[in-house]
Parts: structure tokens; C-alpha cells; sequence
């Protein structure tokens, strides 16, 4: 068979980083979309992407939107894809409460967007691509844990709302046009990539700056929150295991565990031989309007019919987010101290 082609929206956010390592590992050429920024998005990408006119690549990138559908179209068009993951959204469960017009718009709209310009590039050329969607953990909201695909969606935000809305948008282009279109309802996976406004790298991050003797306070939220967080390297897998299934359908992904924000505190700051209560306090600023309690996930049919099964465990997932941060804090103490010493 010939080399598959592959685009994925959301590229340089911390998954589509992951994914397109693994894709690219599998022999596909990968076509990221980015959106226009005034500043460098790229740096996730940097030990896989090169400029295409510096030599022959397998990774290239295009520009485009989820909120502009004429963008989606004329990537389709282009690059001919063989496989659509769709992991670009507004992804931040806080902020959707102050964006919340422009994350239905992104994280929701955006999905029926792509979805619709898959449709049309179908039906035009003949060729289906077969489409993942990102679906969230946020979706199940307040359902008391485990949450399965069997649990009822009660979103507690903006975005939870907008990924209920794009998970039935998949749904309903699997089930009225027949096409491949897959949802992974995806737990809370985090990595020494992840953003760090979320609250794993928050953690880590001030956990080696404290250390390295760059700061000496942590203001977080709620602390007794739990979720159930694995390694974005692992999660990965999963999306693809979904589109190499004959059949397209939903699938939870989790690793089965969930720990409190407490004891995410206790094993990173532990790891550095610290106590965290000298340091953290949680103050209303990082409370949600609505909060989600407690996220578990039931993984056994993904685990069953995928063959899926995370490999990382929840303390290695600390250590290497901790030791990643770590010497993250003592590169910027080290260039500190020289520029203090030369100025
Ligand atoms: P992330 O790091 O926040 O990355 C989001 C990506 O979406 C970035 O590449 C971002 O581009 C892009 N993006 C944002 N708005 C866009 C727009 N209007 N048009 C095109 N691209 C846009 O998120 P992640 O953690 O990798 O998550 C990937 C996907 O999985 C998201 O859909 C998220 O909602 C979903 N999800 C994540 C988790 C998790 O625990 N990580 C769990 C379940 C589901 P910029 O770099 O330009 O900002
Ligand atoms: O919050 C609490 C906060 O922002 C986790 C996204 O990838 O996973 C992620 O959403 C918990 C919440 O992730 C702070 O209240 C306390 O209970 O790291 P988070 P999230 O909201 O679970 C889901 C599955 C997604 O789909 C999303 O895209 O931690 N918390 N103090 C805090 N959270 C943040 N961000 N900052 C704090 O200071």
C-alpha cells in the first residue's frame, strides 16, 4: 500500500506533538495545520520539523482555522488525506468560562466545520477520509465516577458544553453519511509538554523553580479535585488504534486511576524533598464557576477491542514531568546568575 497521508489540526499543542512523532515513525506524511501567530508556536515541534524548502521533509504545515470552514476546505483539497485527526480546540476548562463565545465557536462549531468539508471532499472526489475527533473526560461533567461510554454527558463548562456538541456532530456524519468518524474520549494526560496553565505542569513547573531557588510561592485552586491523568505519549496510540478499526465508534481512554490535586502535590514536590504546604496556598481567583469533582474512567472496551493499555504509570508520569521541570529551572537559574555577573 501506498504511504498514508495524514492531517492533523491542533499540531503544535501538546497531543498533536505526540502524534505526529508517532505517525511520522509509522512511515506517513503528516500535514499539521497551524494558525496564524504573532509569535513562534512551533517549539514542540522543533526535533521534527524542518523547513520544507531546506530539503525533502514528511512533516509539513499549512496554514488554517478552525473558526475560517474556507481554510478547512482548500487543506482537504491539497493534501488528500488519508486519516483526519482533529485535535485543535480552545482547550482550557477555566478560560472557556471567560471565552465562552469563541470556544462553542472553536471547540464546538469548528468540529461541524471540518466535519462538513470532509463530507463535501468525499462526496466530490470519492475518497473518505477517516476522521478522529478529540472528544473530552469534561463531556461526562458531574456523572459520579467510573465514567464509561455507557455514563451520561453533565458538562460542567463552556467547553464541556462544546465537546458534547462536536462528540453528536461526529456521531451523526458516522451515522447519516457513513463515514469513518471515531470519538476518543480521552482522560486528563499530561507530559512534559503540557501547557502550563493546566495544573500537573503548574505544579511541576514552580516545583523546580522552588528548588532552583527562582520563586518560593505556588497559588493554585481547588485541591481536592481528582482525575484520573495519564502520559500524552500513551494517549496517542489510542487515537490511531481507533482509525485502523474496520468500524468507526467512541472510546473511552483512561488509565483507571485518579489521585487529588493533594496527592499530585505530594509525590512531585516529594520527589524534590520538599513540603509543599510551605509554599502552595489556594486562593478563589483559580476556582471554576462549576467544578468537576471526581473523573475516573472506565477504559475496558478501548482495552478490549483496541488492544490499548497505558505503558506509563502515574508516579513515573511525575518524575519525568518533575526531573523535565527541574532542569528547565536550573538552565534559567544558570542563565540568570551570568547575566547578573556580566551586567
Ligand atoms: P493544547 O496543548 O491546548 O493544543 C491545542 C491545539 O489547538 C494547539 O495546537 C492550538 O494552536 C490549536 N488551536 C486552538 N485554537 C485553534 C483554532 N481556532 N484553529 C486551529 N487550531 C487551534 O491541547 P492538548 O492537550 O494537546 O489537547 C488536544 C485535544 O484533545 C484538544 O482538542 C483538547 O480539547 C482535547 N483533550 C485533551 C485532553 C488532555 O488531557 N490533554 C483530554 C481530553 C481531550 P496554538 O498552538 O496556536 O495555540
Ligand atoms: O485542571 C484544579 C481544577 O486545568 C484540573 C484539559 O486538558 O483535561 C483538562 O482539563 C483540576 C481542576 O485540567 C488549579 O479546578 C486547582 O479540577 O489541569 P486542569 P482540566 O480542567 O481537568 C480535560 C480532560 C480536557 O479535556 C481539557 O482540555 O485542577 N485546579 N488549581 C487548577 N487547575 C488549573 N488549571 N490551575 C490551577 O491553579
Amino acid at each position: 500500500m501506498s504511504q498514508k497521508k495524514a492531517v492533523i489540526t491542533g499540531i503544535t499543542g501538546q497531543d498533536g506533538s505526540y502524534l505526529a512523532e508517532f505517525l511520522l515513525a509509522k512511515g506517513y506524511e503528516v500535514c499539521g495545520m497551524v494558525r496564524r501567530s504573532s509569535s513562534v508556536t512551533k517549539t514542540r515541534l522543533e526535533s521534527i520539523y524542518q523547513d520544507p524548502t531546506l530539503g525533502n521533509t514528511k512533516l509539513l504545515l499549512e496554514y488554517g482555522d478552525l473558526a475560517d470552514g474556507l481554510s478547512l476546505r482548500r487543506l482537504l483539497t491539497k493534501v488528500q488525506p488519508d486519516e483526519i485527526y482533529n485535535l485543535a480546540a480552545q482547550s482550557h476548562v477555566r478560560i472557556s468560562f471567560d471565552q465562552v463565545e469563541y470556544t462553542a465557536d472553536v471547540t464546538g462549531t469548528g468540529v461541524l466545520r471540518l466535519l462538513e468539508a470532509m463530507r463535501d471532499y468525499a462526496e466530490t472526489t470519492g475518497k473518505a477520509p477517516r476522521f478522529y475527533q478529540a472528544s473530552s473526560s469534561e463531556m461526562f461533567g458531574s456523572s459520579p465516577p467510573p465514567q464509561s461510554e455507557c455514563t451520561p454527558f453533565h458538562p460542567r463548562s463552556p467547553y464541556g458544553v462544546a465537546k458534547v456538541s462536536a462528540f453528536w456532530n461526529t456521531v451523526n456524519h458516522r451515522e447519516a453519511y457513513g463515514l469513518h468518524c471515531s470519538n476518543g474520549i480521552l482522560f486528563n494526560h499530561e507530559s512534559e509538554r503540557r501547557g502550563e496553565n493546566f495544573v500537573t505542569r503548574k505544579i511541576t513547573r514552580a516545583a523546580g523553580r522552588i528548588k532552583a531557588g527562582l520563586q518560593n510561592k505556588l497559588v493554585l485552586g481547588n485541591l481536592d479535585a481528582k482525575r484520573d491523568w495519564g502520559h500524552a505519549r500513551d494517549f496517542v496510540e489510542a487515537m490511531w488504534l481507533m482509525l485502523q478499526q474496520e468500524k468507526p465508534d467512541d472510546y473511552v481512554v483512561a488509565t483507571g486511576e485518579a489521585h487529588s490535586i493533594r496527592e499530585f502535590l505530594d509525590e512531585a514536590f516529594g520527589l524534590l524533598g520538599l513540603d509543599w504546604h510551605r509554599y502552595v496556598t489556594s486562593d478563589p481567583y483559580y476556582y471554576r464557576a462549576a467544578e468537576v469533582d471526581h473523573l475516573l474512567g472506565d477504559s475496558g472496551k478501548a482495552r478490549k477491542q483496541l488492544g490499548w493499555t497505558p505503558k506509563i504509570s502515574f508516579k513515573e508520569l511525575v518524575k519525568r514531568m518533575v526531573e523535565y521541570d527541574l532542569d528547565l529551572a536550573e538552565r534559567e537559574a544558570h542563565a540568570l546568575n551570568y547575566t547578573k555577573a556580566r551586567s
